[in-house]
């Protein structure tokens, strides 16, 4: 064998994969299920690096050099199990099979142990920067066990983006670890959008600004605080002109999202793990909502409620809305990382908070200076619970908080939904209250179902005979 690590799967993902790996001088190997694709991609690609072209996989494993490393880039689901299953007769003990695919962690934990009963190595990689990262510097995140993550190390942090010299790749964990943390980076990325879309809606219906006007003001915002790539093309999106109409394309582009399930699949784990994710989970709902779009229209028509207009022109209110996204943002945050925390206690992956900031500085959709602060207060703080509670978010939150409140106000006045502002705030105001209602919670929970209730002026369980002779009994021995 000559090629030193093979990909399969030649679409948009793993044919940019292959041409960054042979630019950094790696001899890579290349095959796709439609023979044609291959074809084309040496074709087009050929001439910028050592590639070996195969048509079938017996032929794709023959050129690679051993122990073999073979990325799968197909798309997830049943045809990575499909891979698997091809390629298990065709390797030898030790050789590494890596799913760089957005694979659900369930599957990728699942995936380890077969291969492992075959002596074969398994990895689960996140990579996320889309066509563009994974062409010219993804963010990585590598999961699976180190001997394995040993024998790839220098050529995944070879092609991942840097940041001050730093790769955007480090071994996440073991198994499923590493596509538990992209998918989390997925569900942060969800609730970005969701917060830029919602201060989009204010800066439109309630301060009374045109597309354009609204992205100088992101673009504005890029250079402070709030500096990361998404708000950057957000300032881009908004100025764009539509060719058709001459207005904004973005006045134009239907107002339904889509999603691929990994922001769906972050909420379902937060309601298993018992973690209040609300901002990502709002986002996810979000999305839901607006693809009732027909829905929408006829209760558009039929429900009662201020009709969110082109507001009169307040641009007073732009940094209170700026303050309000901020706040919302270190919330959404706080709530993934202490969501990663708590799978990683679950699932026995130990891993470092700090580094899951690091690789995300660059590469990925989330890339942030912010996350620079992240990094920082793991460093400092590595069992931290809740990131709201070090000094440069909590001060960051209090600064923003009246802003943050007036704008949620604001909002339900003129009746523009903004979920995820305001279930941030909820849960900033939750999270804060030493005692909150659910005393009464508990109370009823006796009431209709003997669930007892624990007391703050004595130990034990207890149970109050409420509607027989209101008499409270102890129920713990
Ligand atoms: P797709 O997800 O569109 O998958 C297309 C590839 O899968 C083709 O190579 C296709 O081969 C192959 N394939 C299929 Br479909 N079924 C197969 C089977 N049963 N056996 C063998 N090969 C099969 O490609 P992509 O957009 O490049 O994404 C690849 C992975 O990367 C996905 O998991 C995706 O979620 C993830 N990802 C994508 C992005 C992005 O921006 N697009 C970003 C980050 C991660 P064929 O040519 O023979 O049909």
């Amino acid at each position: 064998g000559q090629s030193r690590i093979g990909v399969t799967g030649l679409a948009v993902m793993g044919a940019n994969l292959a041409r960054n790996i042979a630019r950094h001088g790696v001899p890579v190997a290349v095959h796709n299920r439609t023979t044609a694709r291959t074809t084309e991609f040496i074709e087009a690609h050929g001439q910028e690096g050592t590639f070996t072209g195969a048509e079938t996989l017996e032929d794709f494993v023959a050129v690679l050099e051993k122990p073999r490393r073979i990325i799968v880039m197909v798309k997830a689901g049943a045809p990575v199990d499909g891979v698997i299953g091809e390629l298990v007769p065709l390797l030898d003990p030790g050789d590494i099979i890596i799913d760089a695919g957005n694979s659900h962690f369930a599957d990728t934990k699942r995936r380890t142990e077969d291969c492992a009963r075959h002596g074969l190595r398994f990895m689960g990689i996140g990579v996320s920067g889309g066509e563009e990262g994974a062409l010219l510097g993804p963010s990585i995140m590598p999961g699976g066990h180190p001997a394995a993550y040993a024998e790839v190390e220098e050529v995944l942090a070879s092609i991942a983006a840097q940041v001050d010299g730093t790769p955007c790749c480090t071994h996440v964990g073991p198994d499923g670890a590493g596509h538990y943390v992209k998918m989390v980076h997925n569900g942060i990325e969800y609730a970005d959008i969701q917060l830029i879309a919602e201060a989009y809606d204010l800066l439109t219906h309630v301060a009374g600004l045109d597309a354009p006007a609204i992205g100088s003001i992101f673009s504005e915002w890029n250079t402070g605080d709030l500096e990361s790539f998404l708000i950057e093309i957000t300032g881009k999106v908004l100025v764009k002109t539509d060719e058709r109409t001459g207005g904004p394309l973005v006045d134009v582009i239907v107002d339904q999202a889509e999603q691929k399930g990994t922001g769906r699949w972050t909420a379902i784990d937060a309601l298993e793990l018992g973690v209040p994710l609300t901002a990502i989970t709002e986002a996810v709902f979000a999305r839901t909502l607006s693809a009732l779009r027909d829905e929408r229209g006829a209760a558009a028509a039929t429900l009662a409620g201020p009709a969110p207009g082109r507001g009169e022109h307040r641009p007073d209110l732009v940094d209170d809305i700026r303050e309000a996204l901020y706040a919302s943002k270190v919330v959404a945050y706080a709530q993934g990382f202490a969501q990663m925390r708590a799978a990683s206690i679950a699932n026995g992956w130990n891993l470092d908070l700090g580094a899951m900031a690091t690789i995300w500085r660059g590469g990925c959709i989330i890339r942030a200076q912010f996350l620079n602060r992240i990094r920082d207060a793991y460093a400092e703080h590595p069992d931290l619970d809740n990131l709201l509670m070090v000094p440069y978010f909590t001060e960051a939150v209090a600064n923003a908080q009246d802003a943050w409140r007036r704008v949620v106000m604001m909002a339900t006045e003129h009746g523009v939904a903004i979920p995820a502002f305001s279930s941030s705030l909820s849960y900033y105001d939750g999270y804060r209250r030493e005692r909150g209602p659910a005393n009464l919670i508990q109370g009823l929970r006796d009431y209709f179902g003997a669930h007892t209730y624990r007391r703050l002026d004595a130990e034990g369980s207890f149970h109050t005979r409420w509607a027989q002779d209101g008499v409270e009994v102890r129920t713990d021995g």
